[in-house]
Formats: C-alpha cells, structure tokens, sequence
C-alpha cells in the first residue's frame, strides 16, 4: 500500500508553486501589512475536486441547462495549443472539456444546445433513455444518399437550437457528447460529463449502502485525446482523412500533466477550468471513515489503462450501473490498473491506509536509497513517513508544505504518456495524501 518511500518526483509544478509562494508570504509577513484577497471563483470553486454545473430554472427537480458551442484554444504540455470546438456552460466562453451537469435521480432534465458553429451538431446522451428532441423522440438523421449524419437530432448550423429533455431514471457517471459525425465533432471537443446522483443522496455512487463517500473526495478522471493534424485541418477549413488519424496528445479533464495537478480555475488556464489532482485524507475509524470516489470516463478511440499508485480501488460502478447481481449481491471487484475503454465510465472508490501505521512510538525501519539511486523531486518531504519533514540534501528545493504524500496516477499505457513526443506529460496527475486531521496543512 505505501509507496511513499520510492516517491520522489521531479516536476514543474506551477500551481503549487504559486500558492506556496503566497503561503510564504503570508508567514512571513505576519508582522507586515499584506492582505490576500482571494479571487472571486475560488471563493466558490474548490481548488480540487469535481466542480458541478447545476441547472438553472429555479425548480430543482427540473433542472434546466445551455449549452453553446464555441471555438477556441488550449495549452498542451510541450507549448502547443490545440484549435478546439466545445460546449460551453451557458452562453459563457469557450471551455474544454464541456461543463460538468449534475442531477438528481428522478430529475426532468433539459438541455438546451445552442449552435454557433458552421455545421449542424447534436448532444447525444448515451445511457439516457427516451430523450426528446423539441417535444418528439430524438432520432437519427441522414443525408440525400441515405447515409447516417447523425445518430441524434441535430441543431442547425450558425444559429440553430435544440432542446433535450430526458428523465434522469438511474444514477451513474454519464458522458454527454455529440451524436453528429462523431469521428470529428468529438474528436475537436464536443464532449462533457453528466453525473446523476441517486436518491440515496448526494454521498452515494448508487442507491446502495457500500457506495458511500466522502463527499469532499470526489474526483473526475475524463480521458481524450487529440491529432494536432484533424484539429489544424478543422481550424483551416480543409478534409482531413481519418485513416490519418494518430492522437498525438492525450489529456486527464482536458489538461496534460502539469497542467493536470494545477488548481481548478487556474488562471493561466483560461479554457481548461478542471484540474485533475485528487487530494484526501488516510482512512480512520474516527475522523476520516468513509471512500474517496474516482469517475472515470473515457471519450477517446483507444483503451486508456489509468494505474493510481499506492492504493488499490474498488470497481462498484461501470457505464451507469452499479456492480450488483440480480438479487443485489454485491460483485464490485477490486482492480490494480483501472482500465477503462472507448466510450466507458467507470466508478471506483477507494481509501487510503497509513498501512505500517507508523509513529513516533513504532519507527518502521526504511532504507531510503543512496542519492545516486534516487532522484530527489519537488515533491519529497525528506521523510517515508506521512506528516514528517527531514532535511533534504543540500540545495534541493521542496514544495511539500507539511510532509504530505505525493502518489503519481498515470496512463499506463506509456506511448500515451506524451505530448507529441514530450514524455512524462498528458495524463499523469497525482494523488496528495495528507497528513490525518487536524494539520498544519
Ligand atoms: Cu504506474
């Protein structure tokens, strides 16, 4: 469980740096005049976590959603930007991926799409039963030679409005994306999660007792990927021949790594409002019992074999349906490498264990490795226990504020593990495991 010891990473971590660096000016300026004034959206926006679009129309049981399709561009790990459609929240600006919906079970869920774009476009909601397009069941569309354009009704091109309305009847982790000429449309962005929580409550997965969690702990893992060869064709106006197609960029909740670890709302990220560090607390009896919970989606065009270090999770939920057997046995599964496929979501939740409980009282013996077999990195406290900081060899530099744990989740199929060629980078985030509560943290 605990692989801390051989935790040691070297990476640029800007956000981090960032608020250490207000951190520190705080501490050291208790005797000076410095006053922080947090920005407007954090004061609303965890730094971590999953950040939910609730529906506007004043009656929760009937939420109701804009979505506008935009253009516009984000940052990839190697300094590139990607030319990008999106769904934005409202008639807001450009975002990517699409906006987080959150619903209830039993909610009469509406989805207005409103089309800026060129081409007709659609929503399609793959999970969702009997959606209604303007009042009529949604349905496929075709050309003049009778060949499928769309398997959902479309909005028309520059200008063109659609109104969904479905019944949100079974909870679960949803992607939402357009049913029109997917190969493209999905491929330049046109995709976003749906999250329907049960009736059980807003801490439960499903409606079922053992998919509880801590509801502070709740963390999107949205998987994609990009050829900057489709996109610049797109962004030009020309064909592009998808027997060229070849991701060459792959994306955590549409940032590379490390961008991926920065804050929610990172300001330098104008576009990519979702960070994708999860950040908990060890399990304990008293103050910390219950799971943290992973939403993994996939909306991508190969496997994506996602591996969390340093904890083993539980698969209770895939594509909108809890693990459970015809009489509600139980059949979640525990999984090493969490490996989710074209088009799937999975739910996994998990916990994470002091396992040698160490303390003070029960020093756990730890052969740290010799420096010329270790790499020490910004992230390393100096210490193989949680909560303690060492001293750190001469002149390396540390952002580790309080002897917390950093564990790497990362892409495990490694040729996805860049960008365009810049290794170590896409999806990759990491898991901060802080020391138990209450800290100095
Ligand atoms: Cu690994």
């Amino acid at each position: 469980m605990n692989t801390a010891r051989t935790q040691t990473v070297a990476v640029s971590l800007r956000s981090r740096r960032r608020r250490l660096a207000a951190a520190f000016l705080v501490v050291s300026s208790s005797l000076a005049v410095f006053t922080h004034v947090p920005r407007a959206e954090a004061v609303a926006t965890p730094n971590v976590g999953i950040v939910c679009t609730e529906g506007t129309g004043g009656d929760p049981s009937h939420p109701i959603f804009d979505l506008t399709t935009k253009t516009g561009y984000i940052s990839l790990p190697d300094g590139n930007t990607a030319f990008m459609w999106g769904y934005s929240a409202g008639f807001g600006d450009f975002q990517h991926p699409g906006p987080v919906l959150c619903v209830n079970e039993g909610d009469a869920v509406t989805v207005i799409l409103h089309n800026t774009l060129a081409e007709p476009v659609s929503v399609a909601f793959p999970g969702q039963n009997e959606v209604l397009a303007d009042g009529v069941p949604a349905g496929p569309e075709y050309d003049a030679q009778n060949r499928l354009t769309s398997s959902t009704t479309t909005a028309d091109a520059s200008g063109g409005t659609v109104t969904y309305t479905f019944t949100a009847d079974h909870p679960g982790t949803f992607l939402y994306e357009s049913g029109t000429h997917p190969e493209k449309q999905v491929q330049m962005g046109l995709f976003g999660a749906l999250i329907v929580r049960p009736a059980a409550g807003a801490d439960h997965a499903y409606n079922r007792a053992d998919t509880t969690f801590d509801q502070t702990e709740e963390f999107m893992v949205l998987l994609s990927e990009i050829d900057p060869y489709q996109h610049q064709a797109v962004e030009q106006g020309k064909s592009f021949n998808m027997n060229n197609y070849h991701p060459r960029y792959w994306l955590i909740n549409g940032r590379g790594l490390p961008d991926s670890i920065a804050d929610n709302g990172a300001e330098w990220l104008p576009s990519q409002p979702y960070g994708a560090l999860a950040q908990i607390y060890p399990y304990d009896d008293a103050v910390h019992p219950d799971y943290s919970l992973a939403r993994y989606l996939n909306v991508g065009t190969e496997d994506y074999p996602m591996h969390p270090h340093g904890n083993n999770g539980r698969v209770i939920g895939r594509d909108g349906n809890p693990l459970e057997g015809p009489g509600g046995e139980d059949l979640s599964f525990e999984k090493f490498d969490i490996n989710i496929g074209p088009g799937q979501t999975w739910d996994v939740r998990f916990r994470w264990y002091d396992a040698e409980d160490y303390s003070v009282a029960n020093p756990v013996p730890v052969t740290v490795p010799s420096l010329a077999n270790s790499v020490i990195g910004t992230f390393y406290s100096g210490s193989p226990y949680l909560g303690t900081k060492e001293a750190l060899p001469q002149g390396t530099p540390t952002l580790n504020q309080c002897g917390e744990y950093y564990i790497i989740s990362h892409n495990h199929a490694l040729f996805q593990i860049t960008s365009w060629g810049v290794t170590m980078t896409g999806p990759i985030t990491y898991m901060r495991i802080d020391p138990p509560q209450p800290n100095q943290c």
